[in-house]
């Protein structure tokens, strides 16, 4: 069987990823299964720097075929913040629960047509020591003045799926997969993967 390593150690990513990749045979292992291993520093300005960084480290220093990934909410309200700071909005360190609680803060007031937002993901596939490609994808929303659901993880209770009217933290994990910005690259990264397996 295939087996590819996820740089990340984000336990919402890894059970949307391997659940992705589960029709089609490969093993998906994660930090999270592996020893220590190399920091990454995510100081790139866009998600496709940041997403090729972690999977290009990782790779260097496993050997192994890398699949890095670098996502966020872009806010318009917010000039496009937090964006690539998603994770580390509301501070080094901060939980998805503080992140929520700054985001709600920033945006009292705004009133709801301007509440408009995306999820971006970008994902990078890496092979031993080689950036091999990066892909990316989008899903767009609108941002809710209070958590709403628990299903998901960092902002889902607050991101609106406007042609469902209800966030991610309400909807099933099925129907996240079929539109959200990491299923929507995930997309374009099986086709890489395809042709990698092909070449080789
Ligand atoms: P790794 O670097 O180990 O992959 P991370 O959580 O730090 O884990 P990122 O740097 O890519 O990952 O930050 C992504 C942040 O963006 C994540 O922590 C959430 O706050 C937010 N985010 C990304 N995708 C999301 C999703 O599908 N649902 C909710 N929030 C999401």
């Amino acid at each position: 069987m295939k087996e590819i390593l996820v740089a990340t150690k984000n336990r919402g990513k890894v059970r949307e990823i391997a659940d992705l990749l589960a029709p089609f045979d490969i093993k998906v292992i994660s930090l999270l299964d592996c020893g220590p291993m190399p920091q990454i520093i995510e100081d790139g300005l866009t998600f496709r720097a940041n997403a090729a960084k972690k999977a290009v480290v990782i790779a260097q220093h496993t050997g192994r075929l890398v699949m890095g990934e670098d996502s966020g909410l872009e806010v318009d309200a917010l000039g496009g913040r937090p964006g690539v700071h998603s994770a580390r909005y509301a501070g080094e360190g901060a939980d998805d629960e503080k992140n929520n609680d700054k985001l709600i803060m920033e945006l009292s007031g705004v009133a709801a047509e301007k509440r408009t937002a995306r999820y971006r993901s970008a994902i990078a596939l890496a092979d031993k020591d080689q950036l091999v490609d990066v892909v990316e994808g989008a899903c767009e929303g609108i941002i809710d003045t209070e958590r709403r659901g628990t299903n998901g993880f960092g902002y889902d209770p607050l991101f609106i799926v406007p042609s469902r009217q209800k966030t991610f933290g309400e909807l099933p994990l099925s129907v996240k997969q079929t539109m959200s910005h990491r299923a929507n690259a995930l997309r374009q990264f099986l086709k890489i993967l395809e042709q990698y397996f092909l070449l080789r």
